[in-house]
């Protein structure tokens, strides 16, 4: 892991323009972080989504096209908290349904804490945690006999690039049986004046939850960065509909980093991109989907109509 962390950092800050993956973010200041997030009234995503799962339980369980007696596993790719699959969980328990819960989760620490508090509020759930990196073993997405109804909320595939979303599909549903489903959970395409506050919010919340990148660069490689030195930096494509945020050094600097022993130098204005935050349409959706075995079987969106639920069949 911190070999990976090493490799990756070292060849993101050697590259031009500098880069930096975001999934570092989440140590466990990074999920404090943005768990302070999910609750600012700027970042719409989690309320979105969580609206659509609290009010429209029922048609969402329909729409995952599984008969109460027949046992099927529900995998979720990066659980987090399980904040809005305890609405689905729950409703699936009082409907009857025989399933798996599997929680997928590069993070240990949340795995256990889903475990307890899943445990202890509702007895009766089947689960199975897994631990890993989704996007690089799919964990969890071993051979099974039940069909599978895949989980991928939170706009996680918004911090890939349309190219690396599509691959990502693509070794997803060659792991799928037909008939399983993925339901996916994505930001929708709107104005700056909605989509770039949730990415600068007033407290600097998110401003902190991008220097942590710095801050663990620092304790885990033993890099000398001064946090003050930079700033976070977000900017929209309106026209497409991507969101990047960069860290920006305010200051021509030299930046030693130990453990890989070398010094990387920064001029004053240079950015390092540190996130992209895709968000989608229909359209997009079709185009990344377009060589993968999966259709668009049925479209949910929040009232406001800031967001997207899409479940997708593999045929
Ligand atoms: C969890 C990846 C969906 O890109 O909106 C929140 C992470 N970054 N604020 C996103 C994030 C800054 C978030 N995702």
């Amino acid at each position: 892991m911190s070999d990976d962390f090493a490799n990756d950092v070292a060849e993101g800050l050697s590259a031009t323009p500098k880069t930096l993956p975001s999934k570092y973010f989440y140590d466990a200041a990074g999920d404090d972080l943005f768990i302070q997030i999910m609750d600012l009234p700027e970042y719409y995503l989690t309320r979105a989504e969580m609206e659509i799962f609290r009010e429209q339980t029922d048609s969402l369980i329909k729409a995952l096209g599984q008969r109460p007696e027949k046992p099927f596993e529900l995998v979720e790719l990066g659980a987090g908290d399980g904040q809005k699959t305890f609405h689905l969980l729950k409703k699936l328990l009082s409907d009857g349904y025989d399933f798996t819960y599997v929680p997928v989760d590069i993070s240990a620490n949340v795995l256990e804490h889903l475990k307890n508090f899943l445990k202890k509020e509702l007895p009766d759930l089947k689960i199975r945690i897994e631990q890993g990196d989704y996007f690089k073993r799919l964990k969890g997405l071993q051979e099974t006999a039940q069909p599978r109804v895949i989980l991928y909320l939170g706009s996680n595939l918004g911090n890939l690039t349309d190219e690396k979303s599509k691959a990502f599909m693509e070794k997803l549903s060659r792991r799928l049986t037909p008939g399983d489903r993925l339901v996916l959970g994505v930001d929708k395409k709107k104005s700056a004046d909605i989509v770039l506050p949730a990415y600068n919010d007033s407290k600097g919340v998110t401003a902190a939850f991008n220097l942590n990148l710095l801050t663990r660069i620092n304790r885990d490689l033993g890099g000398e960065f001064k946090l003050e030195q930079f700033r976070h930096a977000p900017e929209y494509d309106e026209e497409n509909g991507i969101a990047i945020s960069y860290l920006e050094s305010l200051v021509d600097q030299d930046i030693i980093i130990g453990a890989l022993d070398r010094t990387f130098n920064f001029t004053k204005g240079e950015k390092i991109k540190v996130e992209i935050s895709r968000k989608y349409d229909l359209p997009i959706i079709r185009k990344i989907i377009a060589d993968t075995p999966f259709e668009i079987e049925t479209v949910f969106k929040d009232s406001q109509d800031l967001y997207l639920d899409i479940v997708l069949l593999r045929d």
